[in-house]
């Protein structure tokens, strides 16, 4: 495994305040990262469940903003004994089947000077405000294109988890753009730039399909809105990839091509368990990035630190970030769904290892 040059925990749950009265923050974690105005600006997610507590219930999160600005969190409380939980993050409805969340994200804006450590958690929140958004918003990967800041974000609701695009262009005010990857879909990252002719981008369509287990795609645009020209890319190699892959950093050009940090999920036989997230790197054709130059083929990152393997989903990592810093890279990652890291690796080490 690759060694790591420097591993810092960011953010913590109680480094920010909740939304609202009646929320408590139980993560700050898979930040969209991007370099703006002389700092590094992190969009971290931000999970919440309800304050209250109820006997024999349980109360679950969701957005009623009926697709308006200002809404708010509500809470729908039902019988514990009606519902059955998939894994501490998702539960059943025995009455109807449907899926919920046992919490809700949205997204709020930190800023760092060097990198290292957050110097200012602002009052910035991007909140859930379509239908597609009801149970929350969920893991912004930010990439610059000219000088838009466009950012993929996860849509979760009834209708599904879908990927939708915002951007900004001052981390003040932020556009919605709608879905650009129906469900189920997530783990979308865009290229920085055009490759002959179009825009690039990575997603990950439906895990659970029958022919096949989690698969990494590559689509095309020609405004980085309208997305198709669907192939397929990656489908992991077994072992800590068994699980599933996704795309986790967007793509960084190099002089020897697209490096991309993604994460792969190994996960035990017997169901109930979330398994583990390590982290990979892959090396792309800068002129057909469809083309694997070079991968890391066992895993550059797993879980180690206490944070890492101890917190609301243990043995997480999850890069989702990641700032240059000429001769050193800066990965920014959640840790085991609860806090937001940093760990930096030497350009010179991690390209021998592709
Ligand atoms: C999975 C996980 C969660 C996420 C839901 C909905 O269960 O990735 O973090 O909240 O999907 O996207």
């Amino acid at each position: 495994m690759l060694k790591r040059a420097r591993t810092v925990c960011l953010l913590r749950p109680q480094d920010v305040q909740p939304s609202q009265d009646d929320m408590q923050v139980v993560g700050v974690f898979n930040p969209g990262v991007t370099e703006f105005a002389g700092q590094v600006h992190l969009l971290v997610r931000v999970a919440e469940t309800p304050r209250e507590q109820r006997e024999g219930m349980i109360g679950l999160p969701r957005w009623d903003g009926e697709g308006r600005e200002g809404g708010r969190i509500v809470t729908d409380w039902f019988a514990a004994d009606r519902v059955d939980y998939l894994d501490p993050r998702v539960v059943r409805l025995r009455d109807t089947g449907a899926l919920r969340l046992t919490y809700t994200s949205h997204l709020l804006l930190a800023r760092s000077r060097a990198g290292d450590r957050i110097d200012e958690v602002t009052r910035t929140r991007f909140v859930p405000q379509s239908a597609y958004e009801t149970y929350g918003v969920e893991d912004p990967r930010i990439t610059r294109i000219g000088d838009v800041y466009y950012f993929t974000y996860v849509a979760v609701s009834p209708h599904g988890v879908a990927t939708a695009l915002g951007s900004t262009t001052d981390f003040v005010q932020f556009r919605r753009h709608g879905i650009i990857f129906c469900p189920d879909n997530k783990d979308v990252v865009l290229f920085p730039q055009k490759i002959a002719g179009s825009y690039a981008a990575l997603h990950r369509p439906n895990p659970r399909m029958l022919f096949t287990s989690a698969q990494m795609w590559m689509a095309r645009s020609g405004d980085a809105l309208r997305w198709g020209q669907h192939e397929f890319f990656y489908s992991g190699e077994g072992g800590w990839e068994s699980g599933r892959v996704g795309a986790g950093t967007p793509p960084l050009l190099t002089d020897r091509g697209y490096v991309a940090i993604y994460h792969g999920n190994w996960r035990p036989a017997d169901g109930g368990d979330v398994g583990t997230y390590c982290a990979g790197a892959m090396l792309l054709d800068a002129e057909n990035p469809r083309k694997i130059l070079g991968r890391t083929t066992a895993p550059i990152m797993r879980p180690q630190t206490p944070f890492e393997c101890d917190g609301f989903i243990p043995n997480v990592v999850f890069p989702t970030g990641v700032v240059d810093r000429g001769d050193a890279l800066l990965v920014y990652y959640g840790a085991a769904d609860t806090v937001t890291a940093m760990v930096q690796w030497r350009w010179d080490e991690l390209l021998a290892a592709l």
